[in-house]
């Protein structure tokens, strides 16, 4: 039983991977945490979105529980774990943009459309990434109907609807929030593409030779880097909103 439980709990110390998926458990945990606690001390309108906030990270905590013992216990890559924790994740982070420009008129129609586009965005990735014969047709065809869905988010937070409202809002706290946003969706989730290509196929993989043993290092600090941080930026709206009320 003891040789057991230390197969099992023990990180080798040349593993970077394990050591991400323990940090990361930990931080998700610590900022649900937080920003459940946090949602009774910020203005009204705005305890929905420190909830969303809390579910996101509390979402991603559960299941970097299991995908660090499944990657400890296999040595693989936890692809549909991982892919049933952003198709929880990334729609809840689109909710974000919409709670924080519904005061500007932001619609549910808007909203369902961010959801759909994340949707289409992580279906596609993960037919390319879970399906793949180790060509690089497969990839790149899975992987060019995502980008559409990861465009059009991009799109949107940066110049379309969720853009023209948060300027319609005259709210300098909101502005802020949304353009720091819009950057987390152009610098922070293009890690995830990159991450995409290096699995065998990918153009990085044929190209520069990045092996896919690197996907889950890039995927682990960018889900910590995304969630938490896309939590915070939302709690310093929260937080600022309320203050220059007062
Ligand atoms: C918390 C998790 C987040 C923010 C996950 C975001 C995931 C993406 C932006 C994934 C994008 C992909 C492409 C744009 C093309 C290749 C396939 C994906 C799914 C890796």
């Amino acid at each position: 039983m003891s040789t057991l439980l230390s197969d099992i709990v023990s990180i080798p110390v040349d593993d970077p991977i394990a050591f991400t998926f323990f940090t990361g458990y930990m931080a998700m945990l610590a900022s649900a945490v937080f920003f459940f606690m946090e949602r009774s001390s910020v203005d009204g309108k705005w305890k929905l979105s420190l909830l969303v906030s809390g579910l996101i990270t509390g979402i991603a905590a559960v299941h970097y529980y299991y995908m660090r013992d499944y990657y400890l216990a296999t040595g693989q890559t936890p692809t549909a774990l991982r892919y049933i924790d952003w198709t929880l994740t990334v729609p809840l982070m689109c909710v974000e943009f919409y709670l924080l420009t519904k005061a500007a008129g932001a619609t549910v129609g808007l909203m369902w459309k961010l959801i759909l586009a994340a949707v289409l965005m992580l279906v596609a990735g993960y037919i390319g990434e879970a399906f793949t014969d180790g060509s690089t047709s497969h990839s790149v065809i899975w992987g060019v109907i995502s980008t559409v869905g990861y465009v059009y988010i991009l799109y949107t937070a940066w110049f379309g609807e969720v853009a023209q409202l948060a300027k319609n809002s005259g709210d300098a706290v909101v502005v802020r929030g949304v353009k720091i946003l819009a950057w987390f969706v152009l610098v922070g989730w293009a890690v995830y593409p990159i991450g995409y290509m290096c699995m065998p196929g990918g153009w990085l993989n044929t190209g520069l030779g990045w092996s896919s043993s690197n996907v889950d290092l890039f995927y682990n600090i960018a889900d910590a880097i995304n969630k938490i941080g896309f939590g915070l930026v939302v709690y310093s709206v929260a937080v600022s909103a309320k203050s220059s009320k007062a």
